[in-house]
């Protein structure tokens, strides 16, 4: 299995509730190394650029709107197949269908509220490491 890294956010609903080491917890547990992380305030402007991938989804608006409701933790998670690997331990996007154990069931909100987002492919990972971090910041 190749090293990969892959970019994690722990969201507003779960700083808010100072869930942030649980969660982490929850990835290094899984084998994932935590290679970088910070603590921000996004904007509603750069919300809405960081997820311009959806911004034609009914719940774009909501979606920028929650992402830059109160602070987030933008990381960076290094491992093996660790893209496909945080997915598994964030769960599914609507805790509802998230499997028993995984951030999303024991700690979302709702679909719209649901504490963790993880890149989902290599291509997506690079990009989104980049939104947030410059190569100085990784340290693995
Ligand atoms: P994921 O975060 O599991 O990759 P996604 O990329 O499909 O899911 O959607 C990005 C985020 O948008 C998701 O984490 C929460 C929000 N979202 C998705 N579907 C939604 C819906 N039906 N209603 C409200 N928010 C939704
Ligand atoms: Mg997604």
């Amino acid at each position: 299995m190749a090293t990969e890294r892959t970019l994690s956010i722990i969201k507003p609903d779960a700083t808010k509730r100072n869930l942030t080491g649980k969660i982490n917890a929850k990835f290094e547990e899984a084998g994932l190394r935590i290679v970088a992380q910070k603590r921000i305030q996004l904007s509603k402007a750069q919300a809405g650029a960081f997820y311009a991938v959806h911004k034609e989804r009914p719940f774009y608006d909501e979606l920028c709107e929650f992402m830059a409701s109160a602070p987030v933790v933008v990381q960076v998670l290094e491992g093996d197949n660790a893209i496909a690997k945080n997915r598994e331990v964030m769960g599914a996007t609507n805790p509802a269908d998230a499997d028993a154990g995984t951030i999303r069931a024991e700690f979302a909100e709702s679909v719209g509220e649901n504490s963790v987002h993880g890149s989902d492919a290599p291509d997506t990972a690079k990009e989104e490491i980049s939104f947030f971090f410059s190569g100085l910041e990784i340290v693995g």
